[in-house]
């Protein structure tokens, strides 16, 4: 007979009282609408955080301002809620700060690739160890209906009622075009399967992972993903040992899978070009790019007096001297 404590079995008790659980990462009650694609990828998050059983307070998810940016707050960890377009800077700064921190990043279309460009470029050079997650909803969702970079063409919107006249931003292709590159995916919010692999992959690579996740925000552009989602013949499923595994139990649902090996950049960037059909998977990787936290702790750990040395020769490269001085630091008085 099985002791019972407080109704429960003995065996239950006896669990590892030390081991995380997902509840240790569930946060607020999250306010996104019904069938919001964000709630998939928090879903894949905490799941993420109890697999790898990342200590809360270690943690930290970083945020800019959106709908997508609102995650932080749906996390039991630590988190920074930014402003519009700054999220990586902010991430950067607390991982230069505090590299024991598993530094994560939510960004929007809009708060990545409209007001945040400028950041998301030099992110992505200094290749710092995060794992960055580009919810691209297509469109600016928390300031109801406005275009974004990513809006296909033709979308009516409350800025653009007659449809947007450019042709989108392709947020994959503009990133393999980036300088200093070291890994790179995209994910789609309706197959969570595939979804929480590629995250975690990106976070278990140590560099800026990455991921740009096409999300559904049914509250403005109902159906807009349907075209892919009925039709599965119009996603590239990517498979490689170094990427998504070809075992892994959905790949047998896609006929419209594709061996990729993620060292090719130039097929990754073959891959991202085509719209028509999605390539989902791990693009484009490279584990021996250095990270800037550690090329910057290099430089940090110099003796301070080969520091002062060195500020010495800067500052008297710039000194002006009178004639006198000239002639005396030249020895030939
Ligand atoms: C400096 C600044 N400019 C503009 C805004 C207004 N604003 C807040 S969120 C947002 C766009 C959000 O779109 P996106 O980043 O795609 O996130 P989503 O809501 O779609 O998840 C804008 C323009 C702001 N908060 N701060
Ligand atoms: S407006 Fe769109 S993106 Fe924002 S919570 Fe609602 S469904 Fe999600
Ligand atoms: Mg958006």
């Amino acid at each position: 007979m099985p002791e019972f404590i407080d109704g429960l079995s003995a065996s239950i008790a006896d669990l590892d009282e030390d081991a995380y659980i997902l509840d240790d990462y569930e946060g607020a009650v999250s306010r996104w609408c019904h069938g919001c694609g964000d709630n998939a990828i928090l879903t894949a998050l905490q799941k993420l955080c109890a697999e790898e059983q990342l200590a809360p307070e270690k943690t930290v998810f970083v945020s800019g301002i959106g709908c997508a940016s609102r995650l932080p707050h749906y996390m039991g960890t630590y988190g920074f809620h930014g402003l519009h377009g700054r999220a990586l800077p902010l991430a950067e700064g607390i991982k230069i700060k505090r590299p024991d921190l598993h530094v994560l990043v939510n960004t929007g279309d809009g708060d990545c690739c409209s007001i945040g460009a400028g950041h998301w470029i030099h992110a992505v050079r200094y290749n710092m160890d995060m794992t960055v997650m580009l919810h691209d909803n297509r469109i600016y969702g928390l300031t109801k209906n406005q275009a974004s970079p990513t809006s296909p063409h033709g979308l009516a919107t409350s800025t653009t009622p007659r449809g947007t006249v450019l042709q989108p931003l392709n947020a994959v292709s503009a990133t393999l075009g980036m300088s200093n590159i070291s890994f790179v995916a995209q994910a789609v919010d309706w197959l969570p399967g595939v979804l929480y692999d590629i995250i975690h992959q990106a976070f278990l690579h140590r560099g800026l992972s990455f991921v740009s996740i096409l999300q559904r925000c049914p509250h403005y552009l109902p159906g807009h993903f349907d075209e892919f989602i009925k039709n599965p013949e119009r996603i590239r499923l990517l498979s490689h040992p170094e990427g998504l595994h070809p075992e892994a139990p959905y790949m047998q649902r896609f006929t419209g899978r594709e061996a990729h090996d993620p060292s090719d950049l130039g097929r990754a960037r073959e891959l991202a070009s085509v719209t028509e059909r999605l390539a989902v998977g791990i693009l484009y990787r490279n584990d021996a790019v250095p990270c800037y936290e550690d090329l910057h702790r290099r430089e940090k750990h110099l003796p301070i007096e080969a520091k002062m040395a060195a500020l010495e020769r800067e500052l008297d490269r710039f000194t002006v001297l009178s004639e006198a001085e000239t002639v005396r630091a030249d020895g030939t008085n």
